[in-house]
Parts: C-alpha cells; sequence; structure tokens
C-alpha cells in the first residue's frame, strides 16, 4: 500500500474521480489532488490540494519530497482538438510533465507512476477492428506524437533505470461529474446533457463514425487495479490497449430514444471528423486481460442508463 500520492491534473475529466478513488481507498489525507486550477468542491474539500504547474520540476520535486509522495498519478495533458490548434504548447504540456515525473522515479524519490495514453497512438496505417497491443502506430494529431513518443520514454525508463511506470491505452470516456474538454470523442458525453436540457444534439461527428469508448467507473478501476498489480505482472511497459465498447453515435442516439422518445440528433462534421477517421473503431485488449485481470462492466446501454438517471 502506498504511504503517499499525488495526483497531478486532478480537476481533469479522469483527474477528478480518480482522486476520490484513491482518497476512499487509501485515506483522504494520503492523496494528494494538484492542478493548476480550483475543483470541484469535493475534491477540494476532501483532501489536500495543491496549486501546482505540471511544467515546473522544481514545485513537482518540491511537493513530492516535502509531502513524501510514493505514487505519482501524472493526468494533465492537452488532448487531441485543443493539441491542433495549439501543437506547441500541446507538445511541450505532454511531453514537459512526463519527464520531470520520470527524472523524479529515476532518481529514486518517487517509487511507482502512472501515465495514461490514449487510443490516439495510432494513425490510419493501423489496422481499424480489433487493433492489436503492437501494430503499425503512424499517429497524425499532436497529441497522438505525443502520447506515442510518451508510451517509448516510459518503456525506455523502465528498461534503462527500472522505473516503476505503468500506463493505459484510455479510448472515449463516458463521465457524469465532470465534463472533458477538448478531446475528439467528447459528443459522447456533451449529447448527454444536450438531450436532457434541450432535446436535442448537434453532432461535430457524422452518425456512422465507430469508436472505442468506455464508461468512467471502468477506467477509474482499470487504472487502480494496473497500480495494484504485482510489478512482474506488468509485462507491457509502453502502454497497455484496453477496451470497453465501441459503437457510432447514431447508436448511441438510438439509446438515448429509448428513455427520451423526442431526443433528436443531426450530423454536422467538423475538423475533429478527420482525427477520429484516422482512429481505430475497437481494440483487442487480450493482453491487458491476461496479465492484470482486466476486463470492462459498462456496454453502451448500462453507460446510457447511468448517464440519463444522474444527469436527470
Ligand atoms: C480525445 O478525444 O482526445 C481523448 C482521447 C481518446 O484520448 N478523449
Amino acid at each position: 500500500m502506498p504511504n503517499k500520492i499525488l495526483v497531478i491534473g486532478a480537476c481533469g475529466q479522469i483527474g477528478t474521480e480518480l482522486t476520490m478513488k484513491l482518497r476512499s481507498l487509501y485515506g483522504n489525507d494520503n492523496v494528494i489532488g494538484a492542478d493548476i486550477r480550483e475543483g470541484n468542491k469535493e475534491l477540494m474539500q476532501s483532501g489536500p490540494f495543491e496549486i501546482l504547474d505540471a511544467m515546473d520540476r522544481e514545485k513537482v520535486s518540491q511537493v513530492c519530497e516535502s509531502q513524501k509522495v510514493d505514487e505519482v498519478y501524472l493526468m494533465a495533458a492537452m488532448l487531441s482538438a485543443t493539441g491542433e490548434k495549439f501543437p506547441d504548447k500541446a507538445w511541450k504540456l505532454n511531453m514537459d510533465s512526463l519527464f520531470i515525473v520520470l527524472d523524479l522515479a529515476k532518481e529514486g524519490k518517487i517509487k511507482k507512476v502512472f501515465w495514461p495514453s490514449s487510443i490516439a497512438v495510432f494513425g490510419p496505417t493501423t489496422p481499424k477492428e480489433q487493433t492489436p497491443q503492437h501494430t503499425i502506430m503512424e499517429p497524425t494529431t499532436v497529441y497522438g506524437i505525443s502520447k506515442q513518443t510518451g508510451e517509448r520514454w516510459c518503456e525506455y525508463y523502465h528498461r534503462k533505470y527500472g522505473v516503476d511506470v505503468r500506463s493505459i491505452r484510455y479510448p472515449g470516456l463516458i463521465s457524469w461529474k465532470t465534463l472533458p474538454g477538448g478531446g475528439t470523442t467528447d459528443y459522447a458525453v456533451e449529447i448527454f446533457h444536450k438531450a436532457i436540457k434541450e432535446g436535442t444534439y448537434s453532432c461535430f461527428l457524422s452518425k456512422d463514425t465507430a469508436l472505442p469508448m468506455m464508461y468512467m467507473e471502468d477506467a477509474i478501476r482499470a487504472t487502480v487495479d494496473i497500480m495494484k498489480a504485482p510489478a512482474e505482472n506488468i509485462k507491457e511497459r509502453s502502454s497497455y490497449n484496453l477496451s470497453g465498447m465501441s459503437f457510432t453515435p447514431q447508436e448511441m442516439a438510438r439509446f438515448i430514444e429509448k428513455h427520451l422518445p423526442d431526443f433528436e440528433i443531426t450530423y454536422e462534421p467538423d475538423s475533429r471528423q478527420q482525427i477520429a477517421d484516422s482512429w481505430p473503431s475497437s481494440i483487442d485488449d487480450r493482453q491487458a486481460r491476461a496479465d492484470w485481470n482486466w476486463s470492462a462492466a459498462y456496454d453502451l446501454e448500462k453507460t446510457v442508463a447511468e448517464m440519463l438517471q444522474h444527469l436527470s
């Protein structure tokens, strides 16, 4: 069991729920949330919090040393769609923050690192269906390039310096507690807010764009489980493929209509369509299943029911 955990990017879509889960598992005082801005009330009030820029090497190091942190979850990142608007900033944030944390682990100042990768590491030349763990990876977004590069560096730091770094290639994540920001899969969350408030949604992807997705509860469980697994079980030190469900906007809309019969969806694909077209439709996660017992619990039907119940 870790003594102290630091979650960098604690106020983001994954960070918020991850921090709360880790606090419930390891004790509120043992899980420090950190972000460049404050987050929701529950997160701010339930345990320690630091205002922290993930690119500030000195401050990250000082928080880890002064608080005797032994595990860092680095959740701060600029996602695919925003990254295309600000390529320099995306590259700098995504890479600088990773090196800071990997170096702390290399120097023995922290014991374990979690770093999220993404299905964005794949590109148009990758097999689209049941994308294998090891395959062609030619990402076309800055975000995808930063994640693929990050994966190589994680593997390198493990092999060369023995750093215990663990990683998952998250698909699009669906959650009701915190909104996503700047991703290509964000429609799968926005659709619920609009369906409930306005009864209509204009989707920025075409109706038949199938993408890999996952309900947040599954993603958080996967994150906790991969970090708890014995080190010898983690055979993939770049990042693990992880699959929850795959669906198109039209399929999701049909499930929403079962609960809200008047719901209407229209399709106006924008620049995010090109990004979505370069990503896989479904993911083969057999290695995560074999190595650390991963298995998803939520399908599309269950996810839609949960989202509508919590947001209504
Ligand atoms: C995005 O759409 O950029 C992210 C991701 C798949 O990593 N949700």
